[in-house]
């Protein structure tokens, strides 16, 4: 068997490798998401450069052994676990900002640059990377491009692949390509960047990211609508879509989630909320001012039974922590929490909640709900406090999870708006996608990765039956 361990010690050097025996070793085996099984790898590397990603993309490729690529491991879909064993290839070491340029509103940096270190960055030149999924404090720009994250803001600005301009990717085999731009439009060529964006590390490895930054807007201010239940908040947001108000956020949590967050949070949420619709507007003080006493007045209308503002920067962080707190909160309090991100038409929002409830009272499993309710992609969460390891208490949480993939398929939506499908969503691809369009993804992913050594057994559904070709 190849010591594919001692290959690497020997070519990038002891400092770079967590082998077994390691005491951060466990931890490239696991992730966020709600896999009970651990995936401890031969070993992991821990890159500093491209050169080095590139040389264990070789050297893997040489020995045939799989490879992972990871950001930092927040993923919620298993997309960075070695799953088929073989090598981590991790970015984390790789967290340069290498140029914040406001003339050309774009920023070079290094995958492993922590989201929100990247904003605080920027926001300091009076530029803004819109892009904010809910672990911006620990995820990496990496990771964010290769799962195409998004988070609240999207609703207004749009998910990561519209941020990613350029990219240096390291290839199976060592090949570095670069491509895309630096320039605001383009169209030379194939899009190759928007192929590796969402690719969640199946086409190669992200070595350096042009993002393209939009300037700071000038304030910001949140509103929070209470509501008696979630399908009176659910109708709230489908009226407020249909008004054309144009906030950046526009998020749900059910009385669940709110009730989870009500100690811990520096917010002191109303007693009687049984849904929120969270608002946040931005742009020049007077404009957003109107924006609010529209949205007020609308929510007010709406049946809301207390409407709060939030203007103050102290007072609207402790809402965004309050809101942040949701996910891991929720994974504190059960011992399984399958997490799904649907996403569906937006006039469906108020028909796929109630089909929530009914999926949840039929398999009686108790339900948290939240998220990005304006694009249509919620959180649907099925928690429980029984034992994790029981193969038969899995099955009915995740047979919960696909009547709720199926109940999306069915009103038009799709399975993930935003975390990816990793491993842990692969079964069901077949559910939204046909034989056919799977099959031309699996030919494009052998065209990057003929051997099938790049992060395998991610993004599409295992073969069932053989190619046919
Ligand atoms: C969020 O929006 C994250 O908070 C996590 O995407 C969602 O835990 C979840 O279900
Ligand atoms: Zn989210």
């Amino acid at each position: 068997m190849t010591d594919i361990v001692g290959i690497l010690e020997r070519e990038l050097g002891a400092a770079a490798i967590v082998g077994p025996g390691h005491e951060r070793h466990d931890d490239y085996g696991r992730d966020e998401s709600p896999l009970p099984e651990f995936y401890p790898p031969a070993c992991a590397v821990l890159v500093e450069s491209t050169e080095q990603a590139a040389a264990v993309l070789r050297i893997c490729l040489e020995h045939e052994v799989p490879v992972t690529p990871r950001g930092a491991g927040s993923g919620m879909c298993g997309g960075c676990l070695p799953v088929s064993g073989g090598v981590v290839l991790s970015t984390e070491r790789m967290q340069k900002i290498l140029e914040i340029d406001p003339a050309d509103l774009v920023a070079v940096v290094q995958p492993g640059v922590i989201t929100g270190v990247l904003q605080t960055e920027v926001e300091a030149q009076g530029l803004f990377y819109p892009p904010d999924p809910a672990s911006l404090e620990f995820c990496s720009i990496g990771g964010n491009a290769a799962t195409n994250a998004g988070g609240p803001r999207a609703f207004k600005y749009g998910v990561t692949r519209e941020y990613i301009l350029g990219l240096e990717v390291a290839l199976m085999g060592g090949e570095v390509l670069r491509c895309g731009r630096r320039t605001a439009k383009g169209v030379t060529g194939y899009d190759l960047v928007a192929g590796f964006v969402g690719t969640e590390g199946t086409f190669g490895v992200i070595t350096e990211l042009v993002v393209r930054l939009v300037p700071k807007p000038p304030a910001a201010a949140t509103v929070l609508g209470v509501f008696r239940d979630v399908a009176a908040a659910g109708a709230a947001i489908t009226m407020l879509l249909r008004d054309g108000l144009r906030p950046r956020v526009l998020e749900l949590a059910d009385k669940s989630s709110i009730d989870h967050i009500r100690a811990k949070s520096r917010y002191r949420f109303p007693a009687e909320a049984g849904a929120i619709v969270l608002i946040e507007v931005d742009g020049e003080p007077e404009s957003m001012e109107m924006m609010m006493e529209k949205i007020g007045l609308r929510c007010d209308e709406l049946g809301a039974i207390d409407v709060l503002a939030a203007t103050e920067p102290a007072e609207r962080r402790a809402v965004w922590e309050a809101r942040r707190l949701i996910s891991p909160s929720l994974k504190e309090a059960y011992r399984i929490k399958v997490n799904e991100d649907i996403c569906v038409p937006r006039g469906k929002i108020v028909e796929m909640l109630a089909r929530v409830e009914a999926v949840s009272s039929e398999t009686k499993i108790e339900t948290a709900v939240f998220g990005h309710a304006g694009d249509g992609n919620l959180h649907v969460n099925f928690l429980s406090n029984e034992d994790p390891a029981d193969p038969a208490v899995q099955k009915h949480m995740w047979a919960a999870a696909a009547r709720v993939f199926e109940h999306t398929v069915a009103l038009g939506g799709t399975l993930s708006g935003e975390h990816g499908i990793g491993t842990t969503k692969r079964d069901y691809v077949h559910l939204e996608q046909s034989e056919r369009v799977i099959e031309w993804q699996r030919k494009w992913k052998a065209m990057w990765d003929p051997r099938g050594l790049l992060n395998p057994g991610k993004k599409l559904p295992a073969r069932t039956k053989p190619c046919s070709e």
